[in-house]
């Protein structure tokens, strides 16, 4: 895909404040174990927590193209600062699949004004098992009784509001769960244990505890028992964002990588002169390549109107594949020195893997692509 130039001028703006504001800070707010929220509300000024907003609700109204286009740029920075302004989008995407006006301008206005929003579908026994969700949520007179406790949850401890999935008939399983919007400041909400990560350490990751938090009826999104579904949808949507963020880690690593082989000597000699390196250094541009143009592939589906389930769970699988791939390629590259905090490549390494895990495990990805399969080739 060739971006319009548009598109290519805000690729470049962000790529551009990524190299200043990102790259060169990052590694000492993980060494001092800081959350930075210097550099977020850096990225706040341009815009970055907010970019699915649709122009309607004050928002810069981006495709899914520009949208997952830089979201690569902003992994290639750092991919806890990429959570952190992305899954602000996640969190919307029910709201923008189920919600009607109202709603919308209830969540958008609350985003703008607090900034962060979070996903609240993960529990302790409900992982890969999406549909095993045990929250509740009960009726009473106008409102609903949320009960239960999230967990892994990102952006839970700084999110201003809420989507979340609870089961409204226990009876029912997937067809029982119904998503609701609650507000951070409702009572009864607490945050539970803060994630201590291997990677992805300038994102916050925690447990959010809802103790009889009454949420009024006019919270609940699109039809009640239908939860599952748009739960569903949302993620089919986000996938291929998560796909382009194992893009932004696999490119930093190729730059890196390549950079380092030019400039590291043995034998009297750069090694990107030995075939061995130059044959990693290919394969990992090779996938970056072609991973990008999977995310990018799902996305003009979305931008079509058309239907990109199996598309954005390809372009996850692969995305993050790549990225892991690459980031240990790049640390075979640098040798010694790449398993050395001193550089930047462990913690590419680190921050890759949860790419494979979050919003639906590449297992669960492979298990969605072949059924889409099967339905396709018969
Ligand atoms: N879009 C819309 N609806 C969907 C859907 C989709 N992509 N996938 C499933 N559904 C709905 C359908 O209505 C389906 O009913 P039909 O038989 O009428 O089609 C119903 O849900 C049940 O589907 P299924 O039987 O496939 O559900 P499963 O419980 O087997 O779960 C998987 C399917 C494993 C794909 C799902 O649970 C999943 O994605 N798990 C991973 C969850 C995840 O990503 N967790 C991490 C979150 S971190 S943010």
């Amino acid at each position: 895909m060739i971006y319009d130039a548009e598109t290519q001028a805000m690729l470049d703006l962000v790529r551009d404040f990524v190299n200043k504001e990102i790259i060169p800070y990052v590694g000492e707010y993980e060494k001092n174990n800081e959350f930075a929220w210097p550099i977020l509300h850096k990225a706040e000024q341009m815009g970055l927590n907010l970019l699915c907003l649709p122009e309607e609700y004050g928002g810069p109204g981006l495709t899914n193209v520009q949208t997952f286009a830089i979201s690569e740029e902003v992994a290639r920075g750092d991919i806890g600062i990429g959570t952190t302004l992305i899954a602000n989008c996640l969190a919307s995407y029910p709201v923008l699949i189920a919600g009607n006006d109202a709603q919308k301008k209830l969540w958008f206005d609350v985003l703008k004004e607090k900034g962060y929003a979070a996903f609240c579908l993960t529990e302790p026994n409900a992982g890969s098992d999406a549909g095993s969700v045990q929250t509740t949520a009960t009726e009473d007179g106008d409102y609903y009784v949320l009960n239960g406790t999230k967990s892994f949850i990102s952006n839970g401890p700084i999110a201003g509001i809420y989507t979340v999935l609870a089961s409204t008939k226990k009876s029912a399983g997937i067809m029982g769960l119904t998503a609701f919007i609650v507000e951070r400041d409702r009572p009864g909400i607490s945050i539970g244990k803060e994630e201590d990560k291997m990677g992805m350490r300038l994102s916050c990751t925690s447990e959010v505890i809802f103790d009889n938090v009454r949420v009024p009826k006019d919270h609940m999104l699109g039809k009640k028992n239908r939860g599952f579904k748009y739960i569903m949808e949302t993620l089919d949507h986000s996938r291929a964002g998560v796909g382009a963020f194992g893009v932004g880690i696999a490119q930093r690593v190729v730059e890196e990588a390549t950079r380092y082989a030019k400039q590291r000597k043995q034998f009297g000699q750069p090694v990107s002169n030995f075939q061995s390196v130059q044959n990693l250094l290919a394969d990992m541009e090779i996938k970056t390549q072609a991973a990008r143009q999977m995310y990018l592939h799902a996305a003009s589906l979305m931008d079509a109107g058309k239907p990109f389930s199996a598309e954005s769970a390809i372009a996850k699988t692969f995305g993050t594949d790549t990225g892991m791939e690459c980031a240990v390629n790049g640390v075979q590259v640098m040798g010694g020195y790449g398993y050395m905090k001193d550089y930047p490549m462990e913690k590419l390494m680190r921050d890759a893997k949860i790419l494979q895990i979050y919003e639906g495990t590449n297992q669960i990805q492979r298990g969605v692509i072949a059924s889409a399969c099967l339905k396709k080739y018969r």
